[in-house]
């Protein structure tokens, strides 16, 4: 069995003015259909890469043969990344988190205002193409960022919140200006999803 795009929990217009319904196109149907093309034809007749999902197989990163290792960093990072992207967001979302998210971002970084900032710094300063994460590690919250496509699940992380910051993610609408698409992107956070993941982590 290969590895499927998934269908978006809403359509592309839903995260307006946000994020433009275009830029959700565009990144849903060549984006991330690419990187599932890409994993799919460099793992193609290795059985035993074919996990139920793609997060498997990039939490069993270390068992990858040598000569795809590199294809399943990228494209099965890309497949794996943007999956949880589309399930973090959502249209009447953002605000505060509640519950479980909630008390653990104040645990971990003093208050959510806090958290946000740091977060917001991190994405910013990334430098080129990448990821911002809020990830559980060893059990605690951290917030780091990535390089390209590579996935947290490859150092044991489990990635809890991910902001994609390659440009294709906002350049239709904000231009270089990432900032101001950070800024926008906490209105769509679906914190009842934030909340699942970190029960699962936990
Ligand atoms: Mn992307």
């Amino acid at each position: 069995m290969a590895y499927s795009l998934p269908d978006l929990p809403y359509d592309y217009a839903a995260l307006e003015p946000h994020i433009d319904a275009k830029t959700m196109e565009i990144h849903h149907t060549k984006h991330h259909q690419t990187y599932v093309d890409k994993l799919n034809a460099a793992i193609e007749g290795k059985d035993d890469l074919q996990y139920d999902h793609v997060d498997d197989l990039m939490k069993n990163f270390d068992g990858v043969p040598e000569d795809v290792k590199g294809p399943v960093r990228n494209h099965g990072g890309g497949h794996s990344n943007h999956s949880l992207f589309w399930s973090i967001m959502a249209s009447d979302a953002g605000g505060d988190p509640a519950g479980e998210a909630a008390s653990g971002i104040d645990d971990a970084f003093g208050s959510f205002k806090e958290f946000q900032e740091k977060f917001n710094a991190t994405a910013t300063a990334h430098f080129g193409s990448g990821w911002a994460w809020l990830v559980l590690d060893a059990g605690k919250l951290d917030v780091i960022s990535l390089p390209n496509q590579d996935s947290p699940l490859i150092t044991g992380k489990t990635p809890i919140l991910g902001l994609d910051v390659w440009e294709h993610a906002y350049y239709l609408k904000y231009q270089n200006k990432r900032p101001d698409y950070i800024q926008a992107w906490w209105n769509v956070v679906n914190w009842d999803e934030v909340n699942n993941r970190l029960s699962a982590a936990r």
